[in-house]
């Protein structure tokens, strides 16, 4: 386990769906009705629960889908986290499409839900780096400087974990920030 961020910013590898903390973050897709990856395993983990509140956020919220960058909560059903927060990262194009700027917005805009919530510790996995293909490099430095914004302004949440599925995930979010920006 690695901390930056004056300790407020945990990096560590594991299955997100076990984690002992308040809200984990859900790599989703516009519809909210649930897909592969790190999606289907929060859903087949957490239970019918939480896709009943994504349909109802559907019908009234947001009936044309959750926008890429944005983000919706809702209950952790069987989960330990109490809340799940659902955003959608964006697809990969090349680079020339805003990935950049809509990937910083779906960390912050996740972000932004622990005040209303009270949530003092969220986990989120790597969005957008499997399935929607943003370089790993790239996306590192990204959710990085997203993180370390948010928390220089707001006091909740308390701790933030980054949670890779493999450790050798886990290093090149290590080594790509350690040659990217200062993070201190
Ligand atoms: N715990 C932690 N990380 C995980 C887990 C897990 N249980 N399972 C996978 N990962 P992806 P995306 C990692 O593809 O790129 C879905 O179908 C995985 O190794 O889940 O944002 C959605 O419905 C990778 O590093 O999300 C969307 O359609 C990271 O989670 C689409 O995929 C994200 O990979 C979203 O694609």
């Amino acid at each position: 386990m690695d901390k930056l961020l004056d300790g407020r910013l945990v990096v560590d590898t594991g299955d997100i769906t076990r984690l002992k903390v308040d809200a984990i973050v859900n790599a989703a897709n516009s519809s909210l009705m649930g897909g592969g990856g790190v999606d289907g395993a929060i859903h087949r983990a957490g239970g019918p629960a939480i896709l009943d509140e994504c349909k109802k956020i559907r019908e009234t919220e947001y009936p044309g889908g959750l926008p890429s960058g944005e983000a919706v909560l809702t209950t952790g059903g069987n989960l330990a986290a109490h809340f799940i927060i659902h955003t959608v990262g964006p697809i990969w194009r090349g680079g020339n499409s805003g990935e950049e700027k809509i990937l910083y917005n779906a960390y912050y805009n996740s972000l932004s839900l622990c005040r209303h919530n009270t949530i003092k510790t969220i986990a989120f996995p790597a969005i957008s780096t499997g399935v929607y293909g943003f370089p790993k490099e790239k996306a590192a430095v990204i959710s990085l400087n997203a993180v370390r914004d948010f928390l220089k302004k707001n006091p909740l949440p308390e701790t933030v974990t980054f949670i890779f599925y493999s450790s050798l995930d886990r290093d090149i979010f290590l080594k790509s920030i350690n040659n990217g920006k200062e993070y201190s």
